[in-house]
């Protein structure tokens, strides 16, 4: 995977990286860096060598959202015809889990990618909000809906009508982000909780990535069914019986992976 303009990818045995690299516009997201991300996830998502995947930024911004420069000439028509930036919806049929480590700012299209993923680890420095309100615009990536569902009602009214930035503690306060680290801890936190999750069955994170998402999507009675189904699956699979086996017979597990 080279030739990317505004991303960094690299492996780390099953982990991979993937590096927003627009440090001069703070990582915002335009429709290139859009089409790059998804690619690459994409192509790790198909890589048997692969069992989790880390999104970063910088230090000073993770993303400062969607690309403003890039916005402001597009009309209805434009983003109608164009449908602006709905490729970023092809990162929920990822089966790999997907962390996203965030430092500094962490706005608009930037939380909303970090919404996007499946775990959120934040710096101390980390700022999250959902300014679009200052632009005459609203969220526009799923922010009114990932962020309502995670925090609730009241918050989500806050930080999307007010546009205010929210720190990290009132973050991990709410539940949106599953845990805090010294800002300079933030990568490599996020690579070793990759690699915990990638040394698992890759069968059984990605059901249990499907299970969770189900809670967001469904009822409580067709979540619990569909968590059955997987559940029951599982025990179709060759890792199950390594799993069950390796702890009988006191012995880590050699999971096949996939
Ligand atoms: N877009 C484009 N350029 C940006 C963005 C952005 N979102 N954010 C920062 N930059 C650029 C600045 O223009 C500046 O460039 P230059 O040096 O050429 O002037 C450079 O990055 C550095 O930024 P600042 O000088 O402003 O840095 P500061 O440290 O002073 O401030 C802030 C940092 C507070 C993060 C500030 O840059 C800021 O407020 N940025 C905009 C934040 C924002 O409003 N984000 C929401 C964008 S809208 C959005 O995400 C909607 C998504 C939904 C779209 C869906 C369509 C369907």
């Amino acid at each position: 995977m080279t030739d990317f303009q505004t991303i960094l990818t690299e492996t780390d045995g099953r982990v991979a990286v993937i590096t927003l690299n627009r440090p001069k516009a703070l990582n915002a997201l335009n429709t290139e860096l859009m089409g790059e991300v998804v690619g690459a996830v994409r192509a790790f998502d198909a890589d048997p060598g692969i069992g989790a995947i880390v999104i970063t930024g910088s230090e000073k911004a993770f993303a400062a959202g969607a690309d403003i420069k890039e916005m402001q000439e597009k009309d209805f028509a434009d983003v109608v015809t164009e449908q602006f930036f709905v490729a970023w919806d092809e990162l929920t049929r990822a089966r790999t889990p997907i962390i996203a480590a965030v430092s500094g700012y962490a706005l608009g299209g930037g939380c909303e990618l970090a919404m996007l993923c499946d775990i959120i680890i934040a710096g101390e420095n980390a700022r999250f909000g959902q300014p679009e309100i200052n632009l005459g615009v609203i969220p526009g990536i799923g922010g009114s809906q990932r962020l309502t569902r995670a925090v609730g009602k009241a918050k989500a009214m806050d930080l999307i009508l007010t546009g205010r930035q929210m720190k990290v503690d009132e973050a991990e306060k709410l539940g949106l982000v599953s845990r805090v680290v010294p800002t300079e801890e933030v990568v490599s936190t996020a690579r070793e909780v990759a690699a915990t999750i990638a040394s698992k069955s890759f069968i059984a994170s990605s059901y249990g990535k499907e299970a969770v998402n189900r809670a967001f999507e469904s009822s409580l009675t067709e979540g619990v069914r569909a968590e059955r189904s997987l559940f029951y699956s599982l025990f179709a699979t060759a890792d199950q019986t390594e799993g069950m086996s390796a702890f009988a017979e006191k012995r880590e597990p050699n999971f096949l992976h996939r």
